[in-house]
């Protein structure tokens, strides 16, 4: 007989089905015996009555054994109805069990929301975590929002394009993960950043309208709106101006709080200056909402930053943004002056609720610009022939005037789902201070493996 899931059930009342899943909760009336069996779809309740000769089996059933029940689904008594349940107006009386796997008693208590709980033991045991409704509501979000996304950037013409993992640092002011190369010893690549070079010279390609989903690393310390790894949505398109990716973005935004029923506090998105939102909040992340009220977006553009900002530590200008980022031509001519701090850029943020949800820039496309913005951030020559000769080079080739955004999915989808932190909508986050508790890395490496990378350990923890 094939597999019906729980919240398939109520289409089925008066036949006999097989369900399998989780013994979410047990309860034992001495001659019945009600179970909550629990699968990826909901829950239904199986009773273990007359129809069911193995008593002692169902008995001996304990929280998370995993099962299989054959039996028919009728409608339950008019007093035993629950109206707060999908499955709740009927009941799977078991004819027969197979126990498929039995279950030492979780360590952490799977049935209420979990914020209470000590936060390792929930990554120790992620995968029981994960078990609980909030989480798999969350995964669940998470999927149908990525779809969302996917679908409309398509049906707009754009194309979903992989760029690489193992590939060469991207300055976007983090530390770069770095893996040794085994065939080029000494030699190391690095995780990137973000697609930042690679979408850009994708622009170079011919590609016009790209986006991804993808995986950025940055090594910085986690914090609940941070992680080491997080997924961002990533676009860029040629041949358009600031307000061609603003507007892109934002009825791609107004069209997902349609589709998934939220409110939006203001729209259009009201557009604040970098000098006003220090301004007017002390901060360039700012809440505009009026009252903080549930299934609210409070989405803002942030405009019309500065291209440098100084680095007192070490004593030189960086770039605000990144590197790539196209000063406004209203200001060009300042670079020629020396006074860089007053120079503003086409960057452009996007905050909500508190939160930067997205940053992008149009960018630069002069070889000799992209070069003297390098000069000024303290590279010499040598360095950038180096580290962005490729993107020179490309440049030299036709490049068309492009410019892009990139959305923090995990931050977007905890607020989508009033979650306090990131690590409630990734299914595998990292701790704090950047532990898999689950997996147990970062952990050692076998001397073999090392040798053959040719790294030695200098200090041993
Ligand atoms: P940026 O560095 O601003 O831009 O990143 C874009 C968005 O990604 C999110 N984000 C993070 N989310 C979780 N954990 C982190 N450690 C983390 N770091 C950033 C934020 C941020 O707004 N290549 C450019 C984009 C572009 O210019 O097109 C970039 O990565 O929500």
């Amino acid at each position: 007989m094939e597999r019906t899931r729980a919240a398939e059930t109520p289409h089925k009342v008066g036949k006999r089905v097989k369900v399998a899943g989780w013994v979410h909760a047990r309860r034992d009336h001495g001659k019945l015996i009600f179970i909550d069996l629990r699968d990826a779809s909901g829950k239904v309740q199986v009773v273990f009555g007359d129809s069911f000769k193995e008593h002692e089996n169902a008995e001996a059933l304990r929280a998370e054994w995993v099962v299989e029940i054959e039996g028919e689904i009728s409608a339950r008594p008019e007093k035993m109805v629950n109206p707060d349940t999908p499955t709740g107006t009927l009941e799977v009386k078991a004819e027969s069990m197979k126990i498929l796997a039995r279950a030492e008693p979780p360590p952490i208590p799977l049935g209420a929301d979990g914020y209470d709980l000590d936060e390792e033991l929930r990554m120790k045991f992620r995968y029981l975590d994960l078990r609980r409704d909030r989480l798999q509501k969350n995964l669940s979000l998470r999927h149908r929002l990525n779809l969302f996304l996917r679908s409309y950037l398509s049906k707009k013409g754009f194309r979903e394009i992989e760029t690489p993992y193992i590939s060469k640092s991207t300055p976007e002011g983090a530390r770069d993960y770095v893996v040794p190369s085994r065939l080029h010893q000494g030699l190391f690549y690095a995780l990137p950043q973000s697609p930042q070079q690679y979408k850009q010279l994708l622009m170079v390609a011919g590609v016009e309208n790209y986006f991804q989903i993808v995986r950025c690393f940055r090594d910085e310390d986690t914090r609940k709106d941070r992680q080491m790894e997080f997924t961002q949505l990533d676009v860029e398109m040629s041949f358009v101006e600031r307000e061609d990716v603003l507007s892109l973005v934002e009825t791609l935004l107004v069209g997902l709080a349609t589709e998934f029923g939220y409110e939006l506090e203001e729209q259009p998105f009201p557009r604040i200056s970098y000098a006003d939102a220090l301004a007017r909040f002390g901060d360039d992340k700012f809440d505009i909402r009026k009252e903080k009220d549930f299934r609210k977006l409070g989405f803002a553009w942030v405009i019309d930053q500065p291209l440098f900002e100084w680095k007192e530590r070490e004593n030189r200008w960086d770039a605000m943004h990144h590197p790539f980022t196209r000063p406004n031509p209203e200001d060009e001519h300042l670079l020629g002056k020396g006074e860089y701090g007053k120079v503003r850029s086409w960057q452009y943020d996007l905050v909500c609720n508190g939160y930067e949800v997205g940053g992008g820039s149009i960018r630069i496309t002069d070889p000799a610009l992209q070069s003297k913005i390098f000069e000024i951030m303290g590279h010499t020559s040598e360095e950038v022939e180096e580290k962005f000769g490729h993107l020179l080079t490309a440049f030299t080739y036709g490049v068309p005037p492009h410019g892009g955004i990139a959305l923090g999915l995990d931050r977007l989808y905890s607020i989508l789902s009033d979650e306090p932190s990131i690590r409630e909508v990734i299914a595998f986050p990292k701790t704090g201070d950047g532990r898999d508790l689950m997996m147990g890395a970062p952990s050692r490496l076998m001397k073999e493996q090392l040798s053959e990378l040719g790294i030695e350990i200098k200090r041993k923890m």
